[in-house]
């Protein structure tokens, strides 16, 4: 049954004249009618969220902000089934998925952030000054103030909290545009702000598009003092136009053109796993997705072989099927863009290992927006398919002969975000894991998280660090204090 998805604002759920259609990718149902905030309504969150500053929040202590933080991931966990419910709705994952990844990062978000602020270490300088009495510096961290969190559809509440805790943590406010393909975790969390007495204006949720619509609103709102993306490489250059008048503070998480290397040492079976998991999850995609598979000259036909069989042995189905691994990609508008590389591919001269199409269902599915798992070989290094970012479950496969040789074709990207390094050889591992340059490298894994660790990318692939104390290092700003003795 369809629903109605609001704004959430001052405290207030807030509706709008008009709606937009949020579709489910399983088979283009209608998911619910989102109410489209216009600038007006984003004036009043960006105004609400900077009095909040000044009010109840602005004067809660760390620890008791911390305890608001842990009511809230409490609200979440109360409420698992609606969150898992309302992602799947909205992306088509699997229950599987959602229900391990997607919703339980939600709440451990907030819980790491909050026991980080709790910790967090201040630090301080002794000075020498002409007199001999001396000078004390210490270092207080402020909030930024009111932080715009833009976020994407395919991880849509795991990459939203992962930028709210830290922000909320460090003492500011938020105002979030979730995905317009994805508005219904963002609507479910002001339900539970609102339960738990999180005071209004801290947190605020607009719908909307980006051009034109409430994201344009955000990132030019002269009231907004930063802005943590998580998007498409192009949207952040946009975004970065946009804040560049008022001299935002930017964080950009970006897109990315993943390598994975398996070097003629590496254990097989571990490495077709893992290579399995960074190409095909949530239908690839991730943004750490591996879309470039470079393997070693000697294994490579074995290699390719097994891939083939694993790809066509993933089960499409119903996300509540607990048997299903693989869902749609998030809508028919995105289809249009894999299936557009699929051709391109071909065109380019590729050989389509598996795939390469649309599977039939012969029911309600078949209007959704599914696209099968496709694996690509023979193409040159400078094909389009092989440099630019697709977001499907789609890999090109190709072969390396020396370890110098996978660097440099690991290396020659305009994206820098992730790689995977599959050797039994730790030496080799450590020496390669150093050279590529990405934001993180993993060794016989894959997308496995600490929140401590720095998480970001180079080249296209984002600005600036989060995760630890890098997010802590963002969400404020240091101010030296001085005192003369
Ligand atoms: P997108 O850039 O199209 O949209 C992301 C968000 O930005 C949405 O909320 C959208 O409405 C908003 N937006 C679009 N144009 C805007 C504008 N001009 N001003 C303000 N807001 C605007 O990205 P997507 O399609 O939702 O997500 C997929 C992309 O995100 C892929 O490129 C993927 O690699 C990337 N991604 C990166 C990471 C990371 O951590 N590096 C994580 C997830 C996704
Ligand atoms: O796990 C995370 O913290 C994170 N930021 C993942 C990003 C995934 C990209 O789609």
């Amino acid at each position: 049954m369809s629903h109605d998805i609001k704004n959430y604002v001052a405290g207030q759920f807030v509706t709008s004249k008009k709606l937009f259609d949020d579709i489910n990718p399983v088979d283009g149902s209608l998911v619910g009618k989102v109410h489209e905030a216009d600038k007006a309504t984003v004036d009043n969150a960006v105004a609400a969220a900077r009095e909040a500053l000044q009010g109840p929040w602005g004067m809660l202590t760390v620890t008791d902000r911390a305890a608001l933080l842990e009511k809230v991931a409490d609200g979440i966990d109360a409420r698992f089934d609606d969150f898992v419910a309302a992602e799947i709705a909205d992306t088509g994952k699997p229950l599987s998925q959602a229900s391990s990844l997607d919703i339980p990062r939600g709440s451990a978000n907030l819980r790491f952030f909050a026991d980080l602020v709790r910790s967090a270490r201040g630090e301080r300088f002794e000075m020498q000054t002409p007199d001999g009495a001396g000078a004390i510096n210490y270092t207080v961290q402020k909030p930024l103030g009111v932080v715009g969190i833009i976020s994407p559809w395919n991880l849509p509440f795991l990459l939203m909290t992962w930028k709210l805790g830290p922000a909320l943590a460090t003492g500011n406010t938020v105002v979030v545009k979730p995905s317009e393909e994805t508005p219904g975790t963002a609507a479910l969390l002001a339900e539970v702000m609102h339960a738990a007495d999180v005071p209004a204006g801290v947190f605020n949720v607009v719908n909307g598009f980006g051009p034109g619509s409430a994201g344009e609103f955000l990132t030019t709102h002269s009231g907004v003092d930063a802005i943590t993306f998580t998007g498409e490489s192009a949207t952040g250059s946009a975004i970065m136009r946009a804040a560049a008048d008022n001299v935002k503070a930017l964080s950009f998480e970006l897109g990315g053109k993943n390598a994975a290397i398996i070097f003629d040492d590496a254990d097989l079976d571990k490495a077709i796993d893992g290579t399995v998991r960074s190409v095909f999850s949530n239908c690839g995609q991730v943004c750490l997705c591996t879309e470039r598979v470079y393997v070693h000259e000697t294994v490579i036909d074995e290699f390719v072989s097994r891939l083939k069989s694993r790809a066509e042995a993933l089960r499409m189905g119903w996300p509540n099927d607990e048997q299903t691994e693989i869902g749609p990609l998030v809508s028919r508008a995105h289809r249009d863009k894999v299936l557009s590389y699929y051709e391109l591919a071909r065109g380019e001269g590729a050989e389509v290992v598996t795939g390469g199409g649309i599977p039939e269902f012969g029911d309600e599915r078949d209007n959704g927006a599914w696209v099968q798992p496709t694996i690509l070989t023979g193409l040159p290094e400078n094909a389009r398919c092989v440099r630019e970012e697709i977001f499907g479950p789609v890999c090109h496969v190709a072969p390396f002969s020396t370890e110098e040789q996978a660097i440099a074709m690991a290396n020659d990207s305009v994206y820098g975000l992730a790689a995977a390094i599959w050797t039994e050889d730790m030496s080799r591992a450590h020496r390669v894991a150093s050279q590529i340059d990405v934001g993180t490298v993993w060794v016989n894994t894959w997308y496995l998280r600490d929140l401590r660790t720095p998480f970001g990318g180079t080249k296209l692939s984002g600005i600036g660090r989060e995760g630890g104390r890098y997010s802590l290092d963002f969400y404020s700003e240091p101010s030296n204090i001085c005192i003369k003795l």
